[in-house]
């Protein structure tokens, strides 16, 4: 779902119909709207959830790891944020992280998580995720449960439809929810002029199954509709994907009409496999375009910034029987396929049924070209020839599908607050249940792979209302855990969210908590400023800058007296953790830092830039309580004026530092390191 903008209007649109239907659209029994199974959803102390809940975080541009069945929260990983907590896009060796071509961004809505599949299943390597606002896919590395690699996408304005992986992690694809003037093109239009100068694209970009690392591979133009979802066939449709589109009728104003005139929009079908020949075959044009790649490497803890400029697009017009369009009802949200890749479902947010496609008849129709005119040029499959069927009297304002595995889907209903449940031989509705309130995704364990592990179902609402302690005008975000193992989906829990979850995959615990990273090896540490003993612990000065270059052991820093730094001096604490042990990160903070702590990992090194902006003693310490005498973990620095000649001096346990001449007055000591 997109805002509460959204929220209303389709209320509003659709009330009179909810109106109809108002039963649906409120609880059924107040036994399920409390009631709930504590024993299924219970995990004892000191035992472990049976999956890791991968959870996108929406405006909070973050990700969240929660425990299922237990609806604990273990993690939050800042993705296209920063993180006061951690340190990310506030260290030196983060903030390129979060560079693009228009600058640093440190904010992002990020709404999809796809995890990396071989074979059409999980692997447990990757969780990759969609930045909405500007547009880019991030890359999280499920070793560490840290971002790993961020890739801009050019040529997009709103990367909705995205990212969406196939069955072998061969690509993930974004497709630009905005269409908006190609970069290279002078963008300096009239609005109104949006038929004739918009543009969509969808970008196909390739996962190195090595590294992981992200490419983009090609692009492809398309008609100036809005894309708002997508998923890769797998099995016998492998090679295709489906993108739902709305606004066909390429509105340019006050959309939630304009966009919603036409009966139907489109499902727009790609043959990606045979965009790989024309791409081979030389059929794609290079584009001028700017993007930023950012690249975080384990050895140097460090992250780089490329900015790329050229891109590969291949037009529809030159690339015949590569891209179809099926037409489909209403302002298509959510375009799913099942685990046999036989049936793809699109959900109308306003249409009255689901319809559910075949991938057999639509290549029967393609093989046959039952068309129904063109589109842009664009062949228009016949609606009939591709449709399996309808599911009909689902309910209002379907969203989203999942699947059991067992031949069933689940798909969600915004208005009427429900999920119905429906078979996808006959497309019989089998069973509902409500949901506290206005459900956008759903999340089934291995739903999107071509095998579900069932058991649970996951619904993220909208709306909490009084499902919770109210915190002021902002209620908290909520889930909802059904069991499925029935033939009735029974509630079980549920739990609030952070941020406004959009969608989300689970994975076994047992595909990823044996392969948990425990610590960087300090040997391995590449990083320029690295420390790797107290012995080499110094402070340079270069100019205005000041080097720190520190260790953190418990319990204390090195060095942890620091003299001769100069009002106006840029200071960076380099800052090495040089435990070898797992569950022992150090903070570092120290006083007036106008941006965050740093949280070194053992192993790991960060650095704090902060600037002296007073004469006087400025402490610093650990913020980490790491053992018994955390608290004794620290140290200070003194800053003197502009032209005071304090030399520079640092020192650990000494207490010997240097005489100079302004401070023989006070110091009762002898030397000590001097640079
Ligand atoms: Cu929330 Cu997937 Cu952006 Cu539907 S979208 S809810
Ligand atoms: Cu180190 Cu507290």
């Amino acid at each position: 779902m997109k805002s509460n903008f959204f929220k209303t209007h389709v209320v509003l649109i659709l009330t009179s119909a909810c109106f109809l239907l108002i039963q649906s659209c409120k609880p059924r029994t107040t036994q399920s709207a409390a009631g709930g199974d504590a024993a299924k959803s219970f995990v004892a102390p000191g035992k472990y959830d049976e999956f890791y809940n991968i959870v996108s975080g929406g405006f909070n541009g973050q990700i969240a790891i929660y425990g299922i069945p237990s609806g604990r929260l273990f993690r939050i990983i800042p993705v296209f944020s920063q993180s006061p907590e951690s340190g990310y896009g506030f260290s030196e060796e983060t903030k390129p992280m979060l560079n693009t071509s228009h600058g640093f961004v440190p904010w992002d809505d990020q709404h999809h998580i796809a995890l990396s599949q071989t074979k059409g299943e999980h692997d447990g390597r990757w969780a990759f995720a969609n930045g909405n606002n500007t547009p880019r896919l991030a890359r999280i590395d499920l070793t560490t449960f840290r971002t790993a690699e961020i890739l801009e996408i050019p040529n997009s304005a709103g990367n909705h439809a995205s990212p969406f992986i196939t069955e072998n992690s061969e690509y993930i694809v974004a497709a630009t929810r905005f269409s908006v003037p190609f970069d290279d093109q002078n963008g300096d239009v009239p609005i109104n002029t949006y038929k004739q100068n918009f543009k969509g694209s969808i970008s196909f970009v390739s996962v190195n199954p090595t590294s992981g690392e992200m490419n983009i591979a090609f692009q492809i133009r398309t008609p100036g509709v809005n894309f708002d979802l997508s998923r890769a066939g797998k099995g016998k449709s492998h090679g295709w994907f489906f993108f739902s589109c709305y606004n066909s009728e390429k509105a340019n104003t006050l959309l939630e009409v304009n966009a919603s005139a036409k009966d139907k929009d489109f499902v727009m079908v790609v043959n990606w496999k045979k965009a790989e020949e024309y791409l081979k075959a030389g059929k794609a044009k290079k584009q001028t375009v700017r993007y930023a790649h950012n690249v975080y490497d384990e050895k140097t803890h460090s992250a780089t910034s490329v900015i790329k400029t050229e891109v590969l697009v291949l037009d529809p017009a030159q690339c015949p029987d590569m891209v179809y369009l099926i037409p489909c009802p209403k302002s298509p949200h959510g375009t799913d396929v099942d685990p046999t890749g036989e049936y793809i479902v699109a959900s109308g947010k306003l249409a009255a049924s689901i319809p559910v496609f075949s991938f057999t008849k639509l290549q029967k129709a393609i093989a046959d070209k039952v068309f129904d005119g063109e589109y842009d040029g664009i062949p228009v499959i016949k609606y009939e020839a591709a449709l399996h069927g309808e599911v009909v009297k689902p309910g209002l304002g379907p969203l989203h599908t999942e699947f059991d595995g067992k031949g069933n889907g689940y798909t969600s209903m915004f208005v009427s607050s429900e999920i119905v449940k429906w078979r996808l031989s006959d497309l019989k509705v089998l069973d509902r249940v409500p949901t506290y309130y206005s459900i956008g995704h759903l999340s089934i364990p291995g739903g999107p792979t071509a095998k579900p592990y069932g058991k649970y179902m996951i619904a993220y609402n909208k709306i909490t209302k009084d499902r919770y302690l109210p915190t002021g005008p902002e209620l908290t975000q909520s889930a909802q855990l059904f069991d499925i193992t029935g033939e009735k989906m029974k509630l079980l829990l549920d739990f609030p969210t952070t941020g406004e979850p959009h969608y989300a995959e689970a994975i076994p615990a047992s595909m990823l908590m044996n392969k948990q990273k425990k610590f960087f090896k300090i040997e391995e540490n590449a990083h320029p400023y690295v420390t790797k003993g107290e012995g080499q612990a110094k402070v340079e000065r270069k100019g205005n800058q000041v080097h720190v270059w520190m260790t953190s052991i418990r319990s204390h820093m090195t060095p942890d007296n620091i003299e001769g730094v100069k009002l106006g001096d840029e200071v960076y604490f380099h800052v090495t953790n040089i435990e070898q042990d797992w569950d022992a990160p150090h903070g570092f903070a120290i006083k007036g830092a106008n941006n965050a702590e740093i949280l070194i990992m053992p192993g790991e090194t960060q650095t704090l830039k902060w600037v002296a902006d007073r004469v006087g003693i400025l402490p610093f310490y650990c913020t980490d309580f790491c053992s018994a005498l955390h608290q004794e973990m620290s140290g200070y620095l003194r800053v003197s004026p502009v032209g005071s000649n304090v030399a520079l001096h640092y020192s650990t346990g000494t207490n010997k530092p240097l005489v100079t001449d302004a401070d023989s007055a006070k110091v009762n000591g002898s030397t000590s390191k001097v640079k």
